[in-house]
This record gives structure tokens, C-alpha cells and sequence, in this order.
């Protein structure tokens, strides 16, 4: 009792009596859950209380056959996956976790409020992790006593300008005011200011000229820091795919199979690397929908959605049952299109084994312990258009971006609409061991401070509206990740 109660206070938390009896009933799970309700706390959390601790995503009691669900929603486990679940108790330190998605927590209507209060938000968890590595001000203390003087703000971006000269000008809003920051073509941050994009935060520090402008002399992401993020060796390895869109005349079964066949331990695999596979995790696009561009119906082999989800379950009911799936969906999914997307619908859920898991768009899980962010990736498509020298081609640079950011979609209302819900659900806040992302059929592996950074192609040959984007998709190869040193390999079955 003490241990848990000097576990939370070690992070700033005090207990509340009833939560710690709540963490307590359940002995067998107690770390597991413990690290669940740390992650999902708020910083201006004091007293950790019962409402903290998510029962309906609790293990299981004393006793109590543990309970698989899909996200956040609450249905009684069938027998099959009572079996599955306590089959996996044996194994807490391959268990995996949902640690955090937006199923079933969807608060928005899109009022003005809805947009006022998603914006505070993001900018208060950005403007969070800037203040650790600078002291700033509030815009509005700029005037006549800050003239000439050195000052260092933290805002969101409303808007980036070239002047006729060549400059940029960066129009930057905090809760209490707006100011230009100018940053000159000759000055050594112009290449930096150049990769700037509307609605990031940022830190600046500058000289002010006592009035509404700042000349900046640096500008600071909030960015990872090399070492914050001590990497605790996991077991097993992860598959990582994506973007399968069965149902498309491009899916390619033939190579499927193959996997299939190696995964089920049917081909000569001198290394074991089939056998160690403990996740194989799907970051959406599973099937090709209906209706996501015009003309699809040319480029589909099966026309209904639901018809193309059945085939997918078929496929995928040849995993061996020691490998646990996660499936979340991307932009061709059954799933509203504004993000974050909640996982796929039960009825859709149905046509699966039973324990298959289903999240949202992004998700946070738990492999065991490793982290893993997944997010389909749609927010590539607007960064790349935005930020120079990016290209499909090379999807982890993008995912770089991405983590210097610390957010998965900055740019809000291009091409990915996010709904505005409470809180922002695409603030890194801390940073995830894995980034999984998909969406551009091209397969992209990296590592940046100490993340992995995978994005995992596709199953689909190029289509012809693909061919036309002139993007050339890298289908059949399946990323592998050996979770005990995070080593990736590529396995092709093209
Ligand atoms: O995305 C497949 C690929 O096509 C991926 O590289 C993104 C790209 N894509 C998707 N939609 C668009 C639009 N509207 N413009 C340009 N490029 C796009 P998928 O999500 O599988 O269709
Ligand atoms: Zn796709
Ligand atoms: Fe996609």
C-alpha cells in the first residue's frame, strides 16, 4: 500500500484512500494499471481519485476471468475471449495494453467553444513542454520597458508571410496577444523559419522594439530531448502493417498468403523470427471502403464495404492465436472521416476473433511495456505539400517532423479535419518508444532520439490514381521489430 502510495507521489501525485483500495483489488495487474493511470493523468491533477481509475478497462480481480475489450467501451468478454484473456494473464509481461484512444470519449459538436477550448489546449501542453527549456513572457507585457530588449515568447503560429523582400514574418498568438515576428532572409534561422507551419507552438527569442514586433534570433520546437526517454528492453517482436485495402482490385492475396504461410510457421525460417512474433499491429486502411475518391468503384474487386471487411477477417483468422492484433482504422475505414477516428464499429468488430483488439486513430498501446504511438497518417499529406524538402518518398522524415513538433497533425483545417474535441489528443507528451504510421504506401524506417520511427507500407500495387500522384507504392514488405533491442528488419514478400 505505502509502495503504491510513494509510486504516485514520486510523480507529484497524492492518493486518494479510495482509489488506492480500488488499485488494490486488483493484486495481479497492480504495475500494469498503475502505469495506465499515470499516463492518463493531467499535470494540474493533485489528489489521484477513483473517477482516475477506468474501471471498464480494468484486469481482472482476484479470481475474475480478465476482461478484453476494444478501447474504451464495456461489452461482458465471450467465452473465447475469457480464454484468450486468461491465457494472456500468464504472460503479464507480453501483455498488451490500451493505454489511451478517443473511442467512446468523442465530447465535440463543433461550437465556437468546442474550437476555443481545443486550441487552449494545445496550446497549453506544447507551451508546457517549451517552458521546461525556456523562460518566456505573456505577448501582452511587450511595450515601452521591453524596448530593445531581449524578451522570449511561446505562441501558437497564425500565420506565415514572405515580405516582398524575402523575409518572414510570423504572426504569433499566446492567450493574451498577438505580435510579428520578423526573421530576416540573411539570418541563420531563415532555413528554419522556412519549415514553420500555421498552428504549431513555438518558442522565439528575439529583440522587441517595444511595440507589436519581435526580430527573432532563434526559434525552438519543443522538440524530444536526446535523452529523456530511458528505453526499457521489451520481449518478442511486433509486425507492423498497414494500409491492406482488401477489397481493391490491387490487393495483393498472392503476397499475403506468403506472409500468411511464413507467419503460420509453414516455411523454413532459420532464425525463429516467425515463432518470436508476439503483436502484429494494423494502422488502418484495412479495406479499400466505398466511395473515398471518385471513380473507385473501377478499382474495386468487392463493391460492399461490409463484404470487404468479412474478407479481411478470413484473411487475418490465419494468425496464430499467440500473436495479439490491434486494428485501427485510417481514412478509407467505416469511421467518421474527422479525426481522432474511434475504432472500428462493433458490427464490424464481429466478423473478427474475438480477441482482436480495436482502437482508435491515434492510439497509444502498451506492447509489454514499449510504447507504441500509431496513427494512420493522413496529416502527411498536408506536411509534405507544406514543409520543403519532404516527399512521400520518404515518409520518416516527415515523421521526424512530426515528433519535433511534438504532434501528429500541427497544421489544423487543410486537408485533415480534426475535430475539436476537449483536450488534444495529438500532443505527443511524451514521447512513445514506437511512431507507427501508414496512409502513404511507402515503406519508412528511422530513428530519432531514441524513437523508432516505422511507417509500413501497403498491400495494394499502384493504383491508377496513385500512378497519376506519381506516387510509387512499396507494397508486400512487412516491417519486423524486435521489441528486446528494437532492431527492424524488412521482410519482403512481394
Ligand atoms: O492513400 C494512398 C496514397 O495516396 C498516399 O500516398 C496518400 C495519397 N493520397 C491520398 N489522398 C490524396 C489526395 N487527395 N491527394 C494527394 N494524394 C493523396 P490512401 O489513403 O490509401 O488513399
Ligand atoms: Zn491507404
Ligand atoms: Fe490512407
Amino acid at each position: 500500500m505505502l509502495e503504491i502510495v510513494q509510486r504516485f507521489a514520486e510523480k507529484g501525485f497524492l492518493i486518494d484512500p479510495q482509489a488506492l483500495e480500488l488499485i488494490e483489488s486488483y493484486p495481479g495487474a497492480r504495475d500494469e494499471l498503475i502505469e495506465r493511470v499515470m499516463f492518463n493523468l493531467d499535470r494540474a491533477t493533485v489528489v489521484v481519485s477513483p473517477q482516475h481509475i477506468q474501471v471498464d478497462l480494468l484486469p481482472s480481480r482476484k479470481g475474475e476471468p480478465k476482461q478484453v475489450h476494444a478501447g474504451f467501451a464495456t461489452s461482458p468478454p465471450s467465452s473465447r475471449e475469457a480464454k484468450a484473456a486468461s491465457s494472456l494473464c500468464s504472460t503479464s509481461s507480453s501483455h498488451l495494453e490500451v493505454l489511451s484512444d478517443i473511442t467512446g470519449r468523442s465530447t465535440c459538436v463543433g461550437e465556437y467553444q468546442d474550437f476555443v477550448r481545443y486550441f487552449r489546449d494545445r496550446y497549453g501542453k506544447l507551451r508546457e513542454l517549451l517552458s521546461r527549456r525556456m523562460n518566456s513572457r505573456p505577448i501582452e507585457s511587450l511595450g515601452a520597458n521591453t524596448a530593445s530588449r531581449e524578451v522570449s515568447l511561446i505562441g501558437m503560429i497564425m500565420e506565415v508571410r514572405t515580405t516582398p523582400k524575402g523575409h518572414k514574418v510570423v504572426d504569433l498568438e499566446d492567450p493574451t496577444g498577438m505580435v510579428s515576428v520578423i526573421i530576416s532572409k540573411d539570418s541563420e534561422i531563415f532555413e528554419q523559419a522556412r519549415r514553420l507551419v500555421n498552428d504549431e507552438v513555438v518558442g522565439v527569442t528575439g529583440v522587441s522594439d517595444g511595440g507589436s514586433r519581435i526580430f527573432a534570433r532563434s526559434l525552438v520546437w519543443p522538440d524530444l530531448q536526446p535523452q529523456s526517454h530511458p528505453l526499457l528492453p521489451g520481449s518478442g517482436a511486433a509486425l507492423l502493417l498497414s494500409d491492406l485495402h482488401v477489397g481493391s482490385r490491387f490487393f495483393m492475396e498472392d503476397a499475403w498468403q506468403r506472409f500468411m504461410s511464413w507467419l503460420g510457421g509453414d516455411v523454413d525460417d532459420p532464425q525463429g523470427l516467425a515463432a518470436g512474433v508476439r503483436y502484429l499491429v494494423i494502422a488502418g486502411d484495412l479495406v479499400d471502403g466505398i466511395g473515398v475518391y471518385p471513380g473507385q468503384d473501377q478499382d474495386l474487386a468487392i463493391m460492399d464495404v461490409y463484404d470487404q471487411y468479412q474478407a479481411a477477417a478470413d484473411l487475418l483468422r490465419d494468425i496464430p492465436s499467440q500473436i495479439q492484433v490491434v486494428i485501427s482504422p485510417g481514412n478509407h475505414d467505416i469511421v467518421r472521416q474527422a479525426e481522432p477516428q474511434p475504432a472500428l464499429p462493433k458490427e464490424v468488430q464481429r466478423l473478427f476473433p474475438p480477441e482482436f483488439r480495436f482502437v482508435g486513430n491515434p492510439s497509444w498501446i502498451s506492447l509489454g511495456g514499449v510504447t507504441l504511438l500509431a496513427y494512420h497518417g493522413r496529416s502527411i499529406d498536408d506536411l509534405v505539400m507544406r514543409i520543403p524538402g519532404l516527399s512521400y518518398r520518404e515518409p520518416e522524415k516527415v515523421m521526424v517532423e512530426m515528433l519535433r513538433r511534438r504532434h501528429l497533425c500541427p497544421i489544423y483545417g487543410s486537408r485533415v479535419s480534426i475535430a475539436p474535441e476537449a483536450e488534444d489528443h495529438y500532443v505527443i507528451q511524451r514521447p512513445p518508444a514506437i511512431l507507427h504510421c501508414g496512409h502513404v504506401h511507402i515503406v519508412g524506417i528511422a530513428r530519432y532520439k531514441g524513437v523508432t520511427l516505422i511507417n509500413s507500407g501497403t498491400w495494394q500495387s499502384q493504383t491508377g490514381f496513385q500512378k497519376k500522384m506519381n506516387i510509387q507504392p512499396t507494397p508486400a514488405i512487412v516491417p519486423h521489430l524486435d521489441l528486446a533491442n528494437m532492431k527492424v528488419r524488412k521482410l519482403l514478400f512481394a
